[in-house]
C-alpha cells in the first residue's frame, strides 16, 4: 500500500472542514504534507521505524473531540500532582513532574532561545512533553496545538480559551489600573501591549486550581512576589494570571502566517521573521506567547508554567514544518545561528552534530539537532493536520 493513501488523505478532508475555513496557512501546512508524502515515496521515512501505519497526526484544539480534550487536561493535571524528579538541591521549587520540564527550560534558556536550536530544541521538548503525558499520565491522544491564526480576531473565543470545562482555563480576573507591557522588555520597548479584560488569576475553568511554583525571572509582570532565590528555582507558589490580548493576536492572523512562511527564502530568513521583534511588530512567536500574557505567559524562562505554552509552541512547530515541507530536501538541514541568544556571549555557529539534552531528569537521551530536523525523523513520527 502507498503510504501517502494513508497519510495525505485524511489530512485534506480535516483541513477542508476546518471551521474557519480556507486559511492560506492551512493550505501551505496541506501543500507541505504531500510534498512529504512524495519525498518519503521516493527515499523513505528517514526514521526507519516510522512509517505509514504509525505515523500520528497532532491536531488544532477545536478539533479534538470532548473526551479526548478531557483526557488531555486529566493527564496535564496529573503531571502537576506526581512528584518531581528534579532534587532540591537543583530546584527546591521543582514541586511535581510538570515543574520538572518548566525548570529544564529555565536552566537552558540562554542556549535555546534566538540561536541556531531554538526550533529544533522546542520540538525535541514539545515530544518529550507529549511522551511523558503518554507515558505517565494515560494520555491516549498526540500533542494538540493552537491555531492562532483560526482565532485571531478574538482568542477568547477559541475553544482552548473560552473558560469552558474543555478549555485550559480562559482570561484572568479583571485588574483595574494597569498600565501597557512593553516587549519584548522595557529596556527595549518595541511594542506597548495594553491591558486587556484579565490581568489577575484565572478563577473558573479546569485550571483555576494549578499552580505555577517557579519564578517569575524576566516576567512582565511586576506585581508577582519574587521568587526567594536569585535564579528563580525558589518555591513561589501561585496562581495562573493571564490577560488575553487580542493586539497581540492580531498579529498572528493568517496573512501574518502565510507571509511567514512564504516570504522566508532561508532558515536565517524565516527565524528572523518568526523571532525578532521590530518597532511596531512583535512577530509571530512573541505574539503567540503574548495572546496571554500575564505572569508566567510573559516570562521567558518561566513561560512553560502555564500550560498554554505547549498549545503555542506546537503551532510554532507547526508552522517551521510547513516551511521546510515547502521544500523538503531543500530545507530539512538548514540551520542557522550561534549557540547562545542573540550570540551574546559570542559562540561559534551550531551544526547539525550538536547534541540537544531534556537533562538528566526528564529521562530522555541526548539527540543532535540532525535527529530534529524533520517530524518524521529521529526520535519523531508525527505530521500536523
Ligand atoms: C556563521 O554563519 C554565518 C551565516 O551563515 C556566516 O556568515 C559565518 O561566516 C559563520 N561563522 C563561522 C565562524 O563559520
Ligand atoms: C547530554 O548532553 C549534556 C549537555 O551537552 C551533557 O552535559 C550530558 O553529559 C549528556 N549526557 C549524556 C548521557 O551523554
Ligand atoms: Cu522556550
Amino acid at each position: 500500500m502507498k503510504l501517502t493513501t494513508l497519510l495525505v488523505a485524511p489530512l485534506i478532508s480535516s483541513v477542508a472542514s476546518a471551521p474557519a475555513g480556507g486559511l492560506e496557512s492551512d493550505k501551505l501546512s496541506e501543500n507541505g504534507l504531500l510534498n512529504l508524502q512524495r519525498y518519503a515515496q521516493q527515499s523513505g521515512y528517514p526514521n526507519p521505524k516510522c512509517t505509514e501505519k504509525n505515523v500520528v497526526r497532532r491536531k488544532e484544539w477545536s478539533r479534538l473531540k470532548k473526551d479526548e480534550k478531557l483526557n488531555y487536561i486529566d493527564a496535564v493535571k496529573c503531571l502537576g500532582k506526581k512528584p518531581s524528579r528534579t532534587p532540591a538541591s537543583v530546584a527546591p521549587g521543582a514541586k511535581s513532574r510538570y515543574d520538572d520540564f518548566v525548570t529544564i527550560h529555565i536552566l537552558l534558556t540562554q542556549i535555546t532561545h534566538g540561536n541556531g536550536n531554538f526550533l529544533s530544541w522546542h520540538r525535541y521538548y514539545l515530544w518529550a512533553f507529549e511522551q511523558t503525558l503518554r507515558n505517565e499520565c494515560g494520555y491516549k491522544g498526540y500533542l494538540p496545538y493552537y491555531n492562532w491564526a483560526m482565532w485571531a480576531a478574538d482568542p477568547k473565543k477559541s475553544p482552548l480559551l473560552d473558560g469552558s470545562a474543555t478549555s485550559i482555563s480562559g482570561d484572568g480576573a479583571y485588574v483595574a489600573g494597569r498600565s501597557f507591557n512593553c516587549v519584548p522588555n522595557p529596556g527595549r520597548c518595541f511594542v506597548e501591549v495594553q491591558p486587556g479584560n484579565g490581568g489577575g488569576c484565572v478563577t473558573s475553568g479546569p485550571f483555576k486550581d494549578w499552580k505555577v511554583n517557579l519564578g517569575p525571572i524576566q516576567s512582565l509582570d511586576t506585581t508577582v512576589a519574587p521568587n526567594p532565590q536569585a535564579d528563580g528555582l525558589g518555591y513561589n507558589p501561585r496562581c495562573i494570571k493571564r490577560d488575553i490580548s487580542t493586539q497581540a493576536s492580531l498579529e498572528t492572523s493568517d496573512a501574518f502566517v502565510s507571509e511567514l512562511i512564504k516570504g522566508s527564502a532561508t532558515i536565517a530568513n524565516f527565524q528572523d521573521n518568526l523571532q525578532n521583534p521590530q518597532p511596531g511588530r512583535l512577530r509571530i512567536h512573541l505574539a503567540g506567547h503574548n495572546i496571554i500574557q500575564g505572569d508566567a505567559g510573559s516570562d521567558f524562562y518561566n513561560s512553560p508554567s502555564d500550560p498554554y505554552f505547549w498549545f503555542h509552541h506546537a503551532m510554532i512547530d507547526r508552522t517551521w514544518a510547513t516551511w521546510q515541507n515547502q521544500d523538503v530536501a531543500g530545507r530539512r538541514y538548514q540551520i542557522a545561528g550561534t549557540l547562545t541568544f542573540l550570540n551574546n556571549p559570542p559562540t561559534r555557529n551550531a551544526t547539525l552534530d550538536d547534541v540537544m539534552t531534556m537533562g538528566e531528569w526528564l529521562g530522555f537521551k541526548n539527540i543532535t539537532i540532525r535527529d530534529a530536523s524533520t517530524t518524521v525523523g529521529g526520535p519523531f513520527c508525527y505530521v500536523y493536520e
